[in-house]
């Protein structure tokens, strides 16, 4: 579909480039953009029909307040909340939402909107109405249960609003679904499993603002950021503490742009650089030397480990100049424990990422910047909230529990001791019959990795239900597609750790701003009457989400009308150095450079013949990823940018447009996404910008267009995720990324799939479609 013809009620394309110049000016791109759309200042109803509400954005998941002005029942406006934790850099600061954030309104009124309930009527997904779409769904998980059991039932985790929990109670406590995949194997395997088994929290988060030297190595902080507190954290640390931006990866980001330095490092060698540093930290006696004595077990065969791994040997590997591993070693480890080396899914999503990401994190544990100011964080939990069910009169069944999976046991990366089937052999698990169904809501598998097979086994499966917004790979493919309210439609509610307040938790909540459009229905409404279809009525006795989230908050004495009134609520409690409290919470209570400490991994780098200590692990072509050759010469891989949000928002011409955009490419009509190739390579092979082309892998082919382009390295070329065949695109425009991986594509410690595809690229003839 060109830009022209897709009319989706919610484009206003001159604010968003007005935004974006002015954003781009400031040198705040993704920053504070709602500040300009227009009439976005909050007023109550002044008598022109207008009311301003609180809402909590869901796009990316990170609950940045919002203020939505409604008239006549529609949302026309949003802004963010002043001092929210996530919208802001915290108290008396103005709370934004970012052009992601922005282009909530333009998907509520989408019209390509999913709104009524389908079933599969003789093999076609048929529109009904709500009371038989539950009868047709309770009557086959009935016939599933009976056939299969209901232990066969795999729970796909999305992202339901707010991450509730009913979605969760009903396939694994009501139904007895055993099986669950999802993130731990498609976002941060690598990166949280080697953190948890080294300092026994793997979703730490730095503490930006208070830096004064950032390592963003696979991070792209300053566009995939985690609510609009991530990237004003790191300006504010630039303009406040004079701290120092260090950008690692072989693409011109946005975190680029801001870096004081851009390193593009030859890709998946990050773990000999992060020895290399180390190497010169521990030579010039840079290190903490209270805190590894005190505070870390395996610090010798660490410091053996890097003895020879000098910055001219990882220059070689890395393709980073020896000087400049030296300057940003001592730059770090002069500025700790105010400084921070942070990797997410730029490491995560390699064969070798594991021992990347535990080379990395040896770095933070060596200059004691753990749960520092300006460090790393741990967050646990800063406060605690009564669960409703607690007061419920009847108490919830496990029935998850109980069911035998003896075979999932099976499955290698649970003998690893990982928790969930690892995503790439869920098609596996369904062919040896393991698997027989999947429920969702809000997720789209086959973009994270082994697409194809992931295709067949639903096509193979007896029971697909998904809850989703719009007509993608998996929703065409489902026997159930209920259409799930969007966030401006749901009561929506949040506690958590990381935000805009350094040593403090938070909690965020709102009621639905409008009502559900056509015949969507709110989460909490669905999984109620689901189970009352299915007789368990009982176990969602509250009347709405509402006061099953008042009846939380008792714990800290707010009612749900205050919350949403205030939009949220700071909480104290975080302390720095949460360790000096009981230690750190690993099997030894220390940080661990050395992960002989785990038996399973220790049995595990034996077959791999690798150490259990930080090492090098070069990509070989066997167990940590594939390399190029002359045939394939080559490396694909795909990455985020800020216009889109993983799998979802390439359903929006506002974010196809800001997209085209950025890269240059408006005047076309093509609104896929772009295979990002380096002048040099481009010449090569005979590519122009706005070409269309093929990229070839051994054994598997996409299409989309050329952007020639300066901001990546030679030799490596990349695409935005989320597109081509069964992706949200209206037009499955562009070139579906994950075609390239297979089932085997996997880091071998997790199961995390494996990017970076060695590939060949050819000019077609003809236009980009
Ligand atoms: N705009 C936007 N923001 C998001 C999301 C989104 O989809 N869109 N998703 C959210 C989610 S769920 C997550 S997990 C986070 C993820 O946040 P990030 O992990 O920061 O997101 P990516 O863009 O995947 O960033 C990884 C970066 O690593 C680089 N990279 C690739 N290979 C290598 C390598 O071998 N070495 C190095 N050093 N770098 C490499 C890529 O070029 C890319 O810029 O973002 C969150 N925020
Ligand atoms: N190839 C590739 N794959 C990746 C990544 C990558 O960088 N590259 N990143 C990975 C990461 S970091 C993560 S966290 C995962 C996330 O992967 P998923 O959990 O699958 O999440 P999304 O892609 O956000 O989900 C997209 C689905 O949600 C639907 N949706 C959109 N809005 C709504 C709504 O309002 N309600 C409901 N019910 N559904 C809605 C969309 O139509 C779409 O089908 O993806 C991973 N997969
Ligand atoms: S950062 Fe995420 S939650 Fe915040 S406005 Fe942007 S998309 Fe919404
Ligand atoms: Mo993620």
């Amino acid at each position: 579909m060109s830009k022209s013809e897709q009319d989706d009620g919610g484009v206003r394309r001159r604010t968003l480039l007005k935004a974006g110049g002015v954003a781009a000016a400031a040198g705040l791109t993704g920053v504070g953009v709602s500040g300009i759309s227009g009439e976005a200042e909050a007023q109550e109803d002044n008598g022109d029909g207008r009311e301003v509400v609180h809402g909590n954005c869901w796009i990316c998941r990170e609950t940045c307040g919002q203020e939505i002005t409604i008239e006549d029942g529609k949302a026309i406006d949003l802004t963010g909340v002043d001092g929210h934790p996530k919208a802001s850099i915290g108290e008396g600061t103005e709370g934004t939402l970012c052009s992601k954030g922005m282009a909530q309104l333009n998907k509520t009124y989408n019209p390509n909107r999913i709104r009524r309930p389908h079933i599969k009527k003789d093999g076609e997904l048929t529109a009904v109405d709500w009371d038989e779409a539950f009868e047709y769904t309770s009557n086959r998980l009935e016939e599933f249960a009976e056939e299969h059991g209901p232990e066969k039932l795999l729970r796909y985790k999305g992202y339901p609003l707010g991450k509730h929990s009913w979605e969760a109670e009903f396939i694994h406590n009501l139904f007895g679904s055993a099986i669950s995949a999802g993130r731990k194997t498609t976002c941060h395997g690598p990166f949280s499993t080697s953190w948890e088994w080294m300092a026994g929290y793997g979703r730490e988060w730095p503490d930006w603002q208070n830096s004064e030297y950032i390592i963003a190595w696979g991070r792209n902080v300053m566009e995939c950021f985690r609510g609009q507190a991530e990237p004003k954290g790191v300006l504010k640390a630039k303009e406040e503490n004079d701290a120092t931006l260090v950008c690692i990866d072989p693409r011109y980001t946005k975190t680029a742009e801001v870096a004081d330095k851009w390193i593009p490092i030859e890709p998946r060698t990050d773990g000999a650089l992060a020895l290399a540093m180390a190497n010169v930290i521990i030579e010039e006696n840079l290190y903490d030397r209270d805190f590894v004595s005190e505070w870390t077990h395996g610090f010798k065969e660490y410091k053996e480990a890097v003895a020879d791994k000098t910055p001219e040997w990882a220059a070689e590997i890395t393709d980073v100049d020896a000087d400049v591993i030296r300057e940003i070693a001592l730059g770090f480890a002069k500025a700790a424990p105010s400084s921070v080396v942070f990797p997410w899914t730029g490491l995560a999503y390699q064969a070798n990422g594991f021992k990347n990401c535990q080379n990395l994190h040896a770095l933070n544990g060596l200059v004691g910047s753990v749960d520092t100011k300006g460090g790393t964080r741990q967050w646990r939990k800063p406060f605690s909230l009564d669960h409703p069910r607690a007061k419920a009169d009847a108490e919830l069944p496990s029935n998850h529990s109980d069911a035998s999976t003896p075979d999932y046991d099976d499955y290698p990366f649970q003998q690893h001791g990982i928790r969930d089937l690892t995503h790439n052999m869920v098609p596996k698990a369904t062919e040896r019959g393991d698997i027989q169904g999947v429920m969702m809501n809000w997720s789209q598998p086959p973009k994270s990795g082994n697409t194809r097979k992931w295709w067949e086994a639903m096509e193979e499966m007896d029971l697909v239900i998904t809850v989703d917004a719009f007509w993608t790979g998996v929703s065409k493919r489902a026997d159930v597609v209920f259409p799930g309210a969007s966030q401006l439609e749901q009561t929506f509610f949040k506690k958590g750790g990381d935000s805009a307040y350094s040593t403090s938790g938070w909690v965020t909540g709102s009621k639905p701003a409008i009502e559900p459009l056509g015949d969507c229905k709110r989460d909490y409404q669905l999984y109620k009457e689901l189970s009352q279809a299915m007789g368990w009525g009982e176990y969602f006795p509250w009347e709405d989400a509402q006061e099953y989230f008042d009846s939380k908050l008792d714990g800290i004495g707010l009612s749900f009308d205050e919350l949403d009134e205030k939009s949220y609520e700071v909480i104290d409690g975080l302390p720095y150095r949460q360790y000096e409290d009981g230690g750190f919470k690993t099997v030894n209570g220390l940080f661990n450079f050395d992960l002989d400490v785990k038996d399973k991994y220790k049995s595990l780098a034996d077959d791999l013949g690798i150490s259990t200590a930080p090492s090098w692990v070069p990509p070989d072509d066997e167990h940590f990823g594939e390399t190029t050759n002359d045939e394939y010469p080559l490396l694909f891989t795909d990455t985020m940018v800020e216009q889109f949000s993983r799998g979802h928002c390439q359903a929006l011409s506002q974010s196809l447009e800001a997209y085209a955009e950025r890269f240059g490419h408006e005047d076309e009509d093509y609104r896929g996404n772009y295979l990002h190739i380096n002048p040099r390579d481009a010449e090569e092979h005979g590519i122009e910008d706005g070409d269309w082309v093929a990229v070839k892998s051994a054994d598997d082919e996409i299409e989309l267009m050329a952007n020639v382009w300066e901001g990546v390295r030679p030799g490596w070329v990349c695409t935005e995720n989320g597109f081509g065949e069964g992706s949200s695109h209206p037009d499955d425009s562009g070139g579906h990324s994950m075609k390239f991986n297979k089932e085997w594509h996997m880091e071998p410690t997790t199961g995390m799939t494996a990017r970076n595809h060695p590939v060949d690229v050819e000019r077609l003839g003809g236009e980009p479609q």
